[in-house]
C-alpha cells in the first residue's frame, strides 16, 4: 500500500509542475556543509547569457542561462566563490538566496556583480536551505568553477551572536530533510579568516538633500578593518548610468551594477566626501569593507547597498 501511495503522489507532484506557469527548475545540484568542515566544488556546465540589464536581481529565462546549487548548512560564515579563466564566460554574477527544498528564491542575501567573470559572495548564516544561484550575464557556452564553504562563526566583539541578516525562517517541515551531496566534490577544509561588513547610513540620511558626504560603519569578527570603498551610481533614463569617479564628476558606465569604487576615509566608522551636492536624483550606493589581512566583504546586500532619491 505504501508503495502504490507514493507512486500516486509521484504523479500528482509532476502534474502540478507540469501546469504551473512559473515552475522552478530543479537545482543542478545539491550539498550539506558542516562549520571548519571540506567544501563543496562544481563545475558548470556551458553558460549562454546576453548582456545583462540594470535591475536587481538578474532574473534568469530566455536568453539568460542559470547555474543554480542549493546548500545546506548551519549556522556559520558561508563564502561561495565563481572563477572562470574562460574566454567565452566574459562577465558571469553570482546571487545568493534564502531558499526551501524545491529550490525557490527567498530573500536575497548577497549579490556580486563586477563586469568580469570572477565574483564572490559571503554572510553570516544562521542556518538553512540557500540558493546559489549564478547568471550568464554575457557569456558564450562558457563555463565556471564554484565552491561552497562554511567557516566557524565567532561572535561579534559585543560577544553577541548576531547573524548578517538576523535569524533565518524556521526549516520548511514538509522538505526532504538533505543530506548527501549530488553533482560536485568536496575540497580541503576551510580554515578561513571571516570577510568585514559594511552597514550604511540609513536612507533617510542619504537623501537628506545638500547633503556633502556618505557615511556609514564598519566591523569585523575576527580581525581589524583596513579600509572602505564606496560607489555612487546615478540611474538614468534608458537603462543608462553614470558613477562618480575621483574628480568628482559622474561619468557613464557600462554595467549599472557593477560601478568603480572610491576609497573612502576612516575605517569602523567611514565617511566619504563629496565635491559637489548630489543632483537631483536616483541613486544606488555601494560599500565594500577590507580588513588587514587584505579579505574583502563578500558581496552586496541590504546593509551595503542601499537605493535613494534625491528631491
Ligand atoms: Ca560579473
Amino acid at each position: 500500500v505504501t508503495r502504490h501511495r507514493k507512486i500516486l503522489l509521484g504523479a500528482a507532484a509532476v502534474t502540478a509542475l507540469a501546469t504551473t506557469a512559473t515552475a522552478i527548475a530543479e537545482p543542478a545540484r545539491t550539498a550539506s556543509l558542516t562549520p571548519g568542515g571540506p567544501g563543496f566544488a562544481w563545475d558548470s556546465p556551458a553558460m549562454n547569457g546576453a548582456a545583462a540589464d540594470s535591475t536587481l536581481p538578474i532574473p534568469c529565462g530566455p536568453g539568460k542561462d542559470c547555474d543554480d546549487t542549493l546548500i545546506h548548512a548551519p549556522r556559520g560564515q558561508l563564502a561561495v566563490k565563481i572563477s572562470s579563466g574562460d574566454p567565452n564566460a566574459k562577465d558571469l554574477d553570482l546571487y545568493l538566496y534564502r531558499s526551501n527544498e524545491q529550490g525557490e528564491p527567498g530573500k536575497l542575501l548577497k549579490s556580486s556583480t563586477s563586469p568580469a567573470s570572477n565574483e564572490q559572495v559571503s554572510v553570516a548564516i544562521g542556518g538553512g536551505t540557500y540558493l546559489v544561484q549564478v547568471v550568464a550575464a554575457t557569456s558564450a557556452g562558457g563555463t565556471f568553477k564554484g565552491e561552497a564553504v562554511l567557516g566557524e562563526l565567532p561572535p561579534l566583539d559585543d560577544g553577541t551572536q548576531a547573524t548578517d541578516f538576523g535569524p533565518d525562517p524556521a526549516p520548511d517541515p514538509s522538505g526532504g530533510g538533505g543530506g548527501g551531496q549530488t553533482g560536485g566534490g568536496n575540497t580541503g577544509g576551510s580554515g578561513q579568516t571571516v570577510a568585514p561588513v559594511t552597514n550604511l547610513a540609513p536612507e533617510t540620511a542619504l537623501r537628506r538633500p545638500g547633503r556633502r558626504s556618505l557615511t556609514g560603519v564598519a566591523r569585523d569578527r575576527d580581525g581589524k578593518v583596513a579600509y572602505v570603498d564606496v560607489a555612487i551610481v546615478k540611474l538614468g533614463s534608458g537603462g543608462k548610468c553614470s558613477a562618480l569617479r575621483v574628480g568628482g564628476k559622474f561619468r557613464a558606465i557600462r554595467k549599472c551594477e557593477g560601478p568603480p569604487f572610491l576609497r573612502a576615509t576612516g575605517t569602523t566608522k567611514w565617511k566619504l566626501k563629496l565635491k559637489h551636492r548630489l543632483a537631483k536624483g536616483r541613486y544606488v550606493v555601494y560599500a565594500l569593507a577590507t580588513d588587514q589581512d587584505g579579505k574583502v566583504e563578500g558581496g552586496f546586500g541590504s546593509l551595503n547597498r542601499r537605493a535613494f532619491r534625491v528631491r
